[in-house]
């Protein structure tokens, strides 16, 4: 079945969608365009809600980072069986987004004070008030966001890392167990052998 990922030549909200369909060894054709030629009006016009990611399946597509990450956690046995452990992560997956929310602000301003202002909150209040926060989750779980290796431990590796991109900053020094679990993550089959010859991302 043909599979193909479409987005920007970044990181960003697809990052973990690809780590998900390395790790669970699916072939698909990982579709960037040049982020610095955005917006493409024919391609914006074609996506369903004039935003990336877009995941197509035999012909089939799929908007919404999350919905398709999601999707993708069930042939990669990321996704729990009990639904209200399903729903926890869920609920971290959507902490994750509301943490992300004001970086994706921060990219779209075009004001230089404006930007320096969410710059500065999101480095001083908002990195800290959410990363404590998921630090004390993983901690308290053995190192994941649920019982074991979970589809929301590769959202936040992939936010973490469009982040650290966006700023240039490595977020997870401050931050033990969210480190070891980028570093997990990273290490994982499939995903590793990505990394090692994916390109070096340029905002
Ligand atoms: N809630 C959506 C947000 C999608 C989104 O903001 N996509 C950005 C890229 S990170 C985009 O396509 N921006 C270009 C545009 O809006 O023209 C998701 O999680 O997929």
């Amino acid at each position: 079945m043909a599979r193909k990922l479409y987005y920007v030549d970044l990181n960003g909200l697809a990052e973990s969608i690809r780590y998900i369909l390395h790790y669970s060894g699916q072939t698909f054709e990982d579709i960037q365009y040049d982020h610095t030629k955005w917006p493409i009006q024919e391609i914006k016009d074609w996506l369903p809600y004039g935003q990336f990611p877009l995941y197509e399946e035999g012909g089939k597509t799929l908007n919404q980072s999350a919905a398709i990450g999601r999707y993708l956690s069930v042939q990669a046995n990321l996704l729990p069986e009990d639904a209200w452990e399903q729903a926890e992560l869920d609920a971290t997956v959507l902490s994750i987004h509301d943490f992300w929310s004001r970086v994706a602000v921060y990219i779209k301003e075009k004001d230089p004070d404006k930007r320096a202002a969410i710059k500065k909150e999101v480095l001083e209040e908002r990195i800290d008030y959410y990363f404590s926060r998921f630090e004390k989750e993983l901690k308290k779980n053995n190192g994941h966001f649920g019982k074991k290796l979970s589809w929301a431990d590769f959202v936040l590796v992939g936010f973490v890392e469009a982040t650290n991109l966006c700023f240039d900053i490595e977020l997870q020094k401050q931050f033990p167990t969210v480190n070891a679990l980028i570093n997990k993550v990273q290490s994982l089959p499939g995903v590793k052998e990505y990394i090692a010859k994916r390109k070096v991302y340029r905002v």
